[in-house]
């Protein structure tokens, strides 16, 4: 098997798994969720010692890690889906300003509201963490609202792996905890409605839920 995804359920892993399934390359998958020993496993840290998912295993045994990365590598492997803009376009510039957004800022704010334990040893300081974490993320998350509004997908009129992308992060920002920051969000509830209902994404959803 030429491809091989490192993933856990609902994690940010998911876009790279909705990126494989989309593309139709063939590729296997291996699930390391916490059920599964998880990341932190001396299994998988054998396979990526970076201890993170998503992690795509080529065939010569060397790994390429980050989900923009990924994205595009798969993006770039089957040109004739359009998975994402061809390169040297403005199109393809905007893919990027996204998934550098997603990747830089609005996914290691996440990290400050689920795991302030990473940022603070107090209780104190932990919930401080947590509140500023909520803040930034209802900020960034209206931005990305207004960014949205009036288009059918982020990049205008067809599906990208921008939208797979942004898809995990919604989903994030429906956690109980994160809810309540977030203003109501019309345009991305529509566009993740069309994501969640590609054939590629009912397939990966139910493959992430079954039981470990
Ligand atoms: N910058 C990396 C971050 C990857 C990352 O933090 N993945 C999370 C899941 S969403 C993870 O593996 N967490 C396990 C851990 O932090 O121990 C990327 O964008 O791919």
């Amino acid at each position: 098997m030429p491809l091989t995804l490192f993933y856990s359920p609902g994690a940010c892993s998911l876009s790279c798994h909705i990126a494989l399934e989309e593309s139709a390359l063939a590729y296997e998958r291996r699930r390391f969720g916490s059920r599964d020993g998880g990341t932190e496993s001396a299994e998988y840290r054998a396979i990526n010692p970076r201890g993170r998912v998503p992690a795509l295993g080529f065939e010569d045994g060397t790994l390429l890690t980050e989900a923009a990365a990924i994205l595009g590598y798969v993006a770039e492997q089957v040109p004739e889906k359009k998975l994402l803009p061809a390169s040297h376009t403005r199109d393809h510039a905007r893919a990027r300003e996204w998934m550098g957004f997603i990747a830089s800022t609005v996914h290691p704010t996440f990290r400050t509201v689920f795991r302030p334990e990473r940022f603070a040893d107090s209780e104190t300081a932990k919930q401080e963490v947590r509140a500023g974490g909520l803040r930034l993320l209802s900020t960034y998350f209206a931005d990305i609202e207004e960014r949205l509004s009036g288009r059918p997908y982020a990049l205008g009129d067809t599906f990208s792996l921008v939208d797979a992308y942004l898809f995990v992060f919604h989903g994030w920002a429906s956690r109980l905890i994160v809810r309540p920051v977030i203003a109501p969000m019309p345009a991305f509830d529509a566009i993740v409605a069309r994501v969640a209902a590609r054939p590629a994404v009912v397939k990966v959803l139910g493959v992430e839920a079954l039981p470990a």
